[in-house]
């Protein structure tokens, strides 16, 4: 899966095919913001050469962050991330009984070195946003739509001061 019309900067993971869901969020705001991407099934531990093919391929395909979401021991990111030095996204994924404390843990907490920047708890939407915050660090005028993006989140919020109706009890 792509959006081929724009030249393809943010690559999309996820360790199987039952987080396509969760990790919707990333590729929606990619949309929202024209932004090219690709998604992929890739497991660190299902295939793990497929996984560092992509990884070490990513720079020179012309890819510029990559996002990777996964859940249970959720080792996707970091095996991702000691592939490239392109700045990784991780989605830690609540996809066990743990209610994703397992995923957390092992997509942020990172040993020194090897950084995945990692967003809440089933956070695609925050992980779409911030790989376009870091293409906006070039770009003037992504920058400019994320500063309306917010300015529309303004706007939400205070409608609904407006229409908050709320009867004393
Ligand atoms: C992880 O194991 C995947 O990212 C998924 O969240 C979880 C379960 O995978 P399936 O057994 O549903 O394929 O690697």
């Amino acid at each position: 899966m792509s959006k081929e019309e724009n030249s393809v900067l943010v690559g999309i993971l996820m360790g199987s095919e039952s987080d396509l869901d969760r990790m919707r969020g990333v590729w929606e705001v990619l949309g929202e913001f024209d932004i090219g991407y690709e998604v992929k099934i890739l497991s660190a531990h299902r295939t793990p050469d497929l996984t560092t093919q992509y990884a070490v391929e990513a720079e020179k395909r012309g890819l510029r962050v990559l996002v990777a979401g996964a859940g249970l021991a959720a080792h996707l990111a970091g095996v991702v991330a000691a592939h490239t030095v392109l700045p990784v996204i991780g989605v830690p994924l609540a996809s066990s009984s743990l209610g994703g404390l397992d995923s957390l843990l092992s997509t942020v907490q990172m040993p020194p070195g090897v950084p995945v920047a990692t967003v809440a708890v089933n956070g695609s939407r925050s992980a779409g946003i911030l790989a376009v915050q870091i293409l906006a660090v070039q770009d003037v005028r992504l920058r400019d739509r994320l500063k309306e993006y917010r300015q529309k989140m303004v706007e939400k919020v205070m409608a609904v001061n407006e229409n908050l109706n709320l009867e004393p009890s």
